[in-house]
């Protein structure tokens, strides 16, 4: 059994000239129970105890056997995959639902993220997510070692009943996440170097094992003096990276030592050995640091003065600036500037609650009761998430969401895992939100960018978590909100990063035929503090009947001159522009038409409106009025609609105009029926008095398969007037009436 260091790849030329006293290829590597230090199991603990404090590693251990077993519970058996019989896999039993990101070999895979958070706190270890460079070492629990060698006294090698029976032992739950989470996101906007990562790269376990220290002290670390600066890790498979090599990294002695980051050898995982994908019969842990950190099938330990020379040590893990591609990365040694290597995990948060693709129906139910938002977040480092918002605006205002920590923090304060938040939002607030944001706050400030920072490996994207808000089209009697997540795994197709790329670069026919089942507006919509912002020279909007133009350009021609522009920039001035305007006028107006105005109040006039109106306004014309936009908008679809609009007054028509409009416009599709109680002038063509029977009757459809009403005004007359008489009419209140 006793080899010597002779054998070893790993290269320390360099390292002797630091350290002339150390002898390294002479000291034989002994076994744990090599004579020269032999001693009994109790004498080690007892030096182990002597060496540093101990006493409370123990102490404060929390009981996770409940948390574990729920964990496992309900999981479907992991099996042989047809995919993995051809691969040096093929004797590894896997979860059938894990996503695969690189095709068969080797295995790189994530949870589907809904499935991911269905199980909580820990992660079943089968559902945790993997990252392989190469084949899984067919490890043998007896045969097994770890060796400790490099700048020590007394080199040794561990059996696996040694690193169990004669060390104390620590167990706690603590987050893994790849530093490629989340990186689909940036192949999207620039192919990486790295393969796609959706935002399932993460999983929490309760692992348990040695502290790192312990095996350490053990040994005799030199001193820094001598040169005793790292510590690198070596795992056990035969890698093609730099000519054949092992996986491997390092950390500095000081991180390795450090007792408040509670780095360990984890030989135990949720309550059982580990599984061959996650390090099989043992691996490090170090929490709060990126995955890749973490060597798995742990065979050396190497205190060394240099960093790792390991391959994967140089070219993987690093965070580059954005304009360093693959060339210059190479022409100018970016690889090896230590300063853009990345350890500790940097501020992350993700919406896991919508899902992707989740809809949410439009309908009396769904709309009188908040809709629940949810997600996880993590820090880096120990640091706690002390505070997760969302903006429904696109930043301009932001909720502060509830946090759940389910973790105790260690004795120095740290936390190693993700919590979890969650926000209640009105649906009619989310039926108006042109997207869901999300962004997460750690103990240091820091927080998470609006925009994607591209990098060359794809690594640590942390940029504002988007979900889209689409409006999906009238189905089956059923109108809703469809969400939209950036990004699917893999090759997954899907996400509203793909469907942007691909209508950017591509004509309006492509377009349309790479349409969803569900449409999107695809008008721009602003709200009133956006159009506020445009209130100069450099860019003057204005809002008219509630479309948003950009006068700017206009300017220096309008005949009124520059600045009766000018003081209506940045307002609604439909009263202003409708008083003094030629027909002719308002048709010029049409070419500098940028988009709509959003809201969902009563009120389009010009009163200055808080962001939250355009999130709390009551229940109006405007949902249905953008259900109608949508169909007309969407070319495919060619739905008759028949809408009957009560008001008290005819003066209190909102968007009488547009409706009208689309009453001749589209004559055979849009039938357009007014009641008003009272003040009827003279001439008035439509009805007077209440919504009744016969009203309906005459301006209305009977029911049809596929005929759906939407109805939106005060409860007593949607109970009253509207409810009963379109049952008279044979509509089945509960599937084919939607009310908002
Ligand atoms: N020996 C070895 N250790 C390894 C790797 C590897 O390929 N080989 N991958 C690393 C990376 S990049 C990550 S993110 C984590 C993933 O651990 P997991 O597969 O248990 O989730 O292991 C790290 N340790
Ligand atoms: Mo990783």
């Amino acid at each position: 059994m006793a080899t010597t260091v002779e054998n070893r790849q790993f290269h320390h030329e360099h390292v002797r000239s630091y350290s002339p006293n150390h002898q390294r290829s002479d000291s034989p590597i002994r076994d744990c129970n090599y004579p020269a230090v032999r001693q009994d199991v109790t004498t080690r603990k007892k030096v182990a105890a002597d060496m540093y404090d101990t006493s409370d590693d123990d102490e404060d251990e929390v009981d996770y056997s409940d948390v574990i077993k729920k964990s496992n519970s309900e999981l479907e058996s992991s099996v042989f995959d047809p995919r993995d019989a051809s691969t040096a896999d093929l004797w590894i039993e896997r979860n059938p639902s894990m996503v695969r990101l690189t095709g068969k070999h080797p295995f790189n895979s994530e949870p589907p993220l809904t499935k991911l958070m269905q199980q909580g706190f820990i992660t079943p270890a089968a559902l945790h997510y993997v990252r392989n460079h190469g084949p899984v070492p067919n490890a043998s629990w007896d045969d097994w070692t770890v060796e400790v060698c490099g700048m020590v006294k007394r080199p040794t090698r561990f059996s696996m009943a040694q690193l169990i029976k004669e060390f104390p032992s620590k167990e706690f739950p603590a987050t893994l996440v790849c530093a490629g989470n989340r990186r689909k996101e940036q192949n999207l906007t620039k192919q990486t170097i790295g393969f796609n990562w959706g935002a399932a790269g993460i999983s929490t376990s309760v692992w348990k094992g040695v502290p790192l220290v312990h095996i350490l002290k053990i040994c005799g670390v030199y001193s820094r003096k001598k040169g005793a600066l790292n510590v690198c890790f070596e795992g056990a498979e035969d890698l093609p990276g730099g000519g054949g090599s092992k996986y491997g990294t390092s950390i500095s002695i000081e991180k390795a030592m450090d007792p408040a980051r509670d780095i360990i050898l984890a030989y135990m995982q949720n309550g059982e050995k580990l599984l061959p994908d996650h390090g099989f019969p043992v691996r490090m842990i170090i929490p709060g640091f990126i995955g890749g950190r973490m060597v798995k099938w742990l065979k050396r330990i190497i205190v060394t003065t240099s960093d790792s020379e390991n391959y994967y040590h140089y070219k993987d893990n690093r965070v580059f600036p954005s304009h360093v591609d693959a060339e210059l990365a190479n022409s100018e040694g970016w690889w090896y500037k230590a300063e853009y290597l990345i350890n500790e995990l940097n501020i992350n948060s993700v919406i896991t609650t919508p899902c992707h693709q989740e809809i949410l129906p439009i309908n009396s139910w769904t709309t009188q009761r908040p809709y629940t938002l949810k997600g996880y977040a993590y820090s880096g480092g120990g640091k706690k998430v002390t505070r997760v918002e969302v903006t429904m605006d696109e930043g301009d205002t932001w909720s502060i969401c509830n946090l759940d920590h389910k973790e105790k923090p260690n004795k120095y304060g740290k936390y190693w895992c993700w919590c979890f938040w969650s926000l209640e939002v009105e649906v009619l607030d989310l039926l108006s939100a042109k997207e869901v944001a999300v962004r997460a706050w750690d103990e240091t400030l820091n927080t998470q960018p609006q925009n994607l920072i591209w990098n060359l490996m794809g690594m640590m994207n942390n940029c504002w978590f988007r979900v889209k808000t689409n409006m999906c089209k009238p189905h089956k009697g059923e109108i809703g909100i469809v969400f939209e997540h950036p990004t699917q795994p893999g090759n997954q197709p899907g996400g509203w990063m793909a469907r942007e790329m691909s209508s950017d670069s591509s004509n309006q026919t492509l377009k349309k035929s790479v349409s969803s089942p569900f449409m999107n507006t695809t008008s721009l919509t602003f709200s009133m503090s956006d159009v506020k912002k445009h209130n100069s020279a450099d860019s003057a909007w204005i809002v008219v009947h509630g479309h948003i133009y950009d006068c700017t350009a206009f300017l220096k021609y309008h005949p009124g001159g520059r600045d009766s522009i000018l003081i209506n920039a940045g307002t609604d001035c439909t009263e202003e522009f409708d008083a003094i305007h030629s027909d002719k006028a308002k048709k010029l107006l049409e070419e500098y038409r940028v988009g709509e105005l959003i809201t969902t109040g009563y009120t389009t006039d010009s009163a200055p409106s808080s962001p939250n109106n355009s999130v709390h306004g009551g229940t109006g014309i405007t949902p249905i009025y953008q259900v109608m936009q949508a169909i007309l908008n969407d070319l495919e679809d060619d739905t008759t609609m028949y809408l009957v609009y009560a008001n008290r007054t005819e003066d209190d028509i909102l968007l009488r105009g547009e409706l009208d409009a689309w009453a001749h416009k589209y004559e055979d599709r849009v039938k357009v029926w007014y009641i008003v109680g009272r003040s009827v002038r003279e001439g008035w063509k439509y009805s007077e008095g209440f919504i009744n029977e016969d009203i309906m009757r005459d301006h209305v459809p009977e029911v049809g398969e596929d005929t759906l009403a939407l109805a939106c005004g005060p409860p007593p007359m949607i109970q009253f007037a509207i409810s009963p008489n379109l049952e008279k009419m044979g509509y089945d209140i509960k599937n084919s009436l939607l009310v908002f």
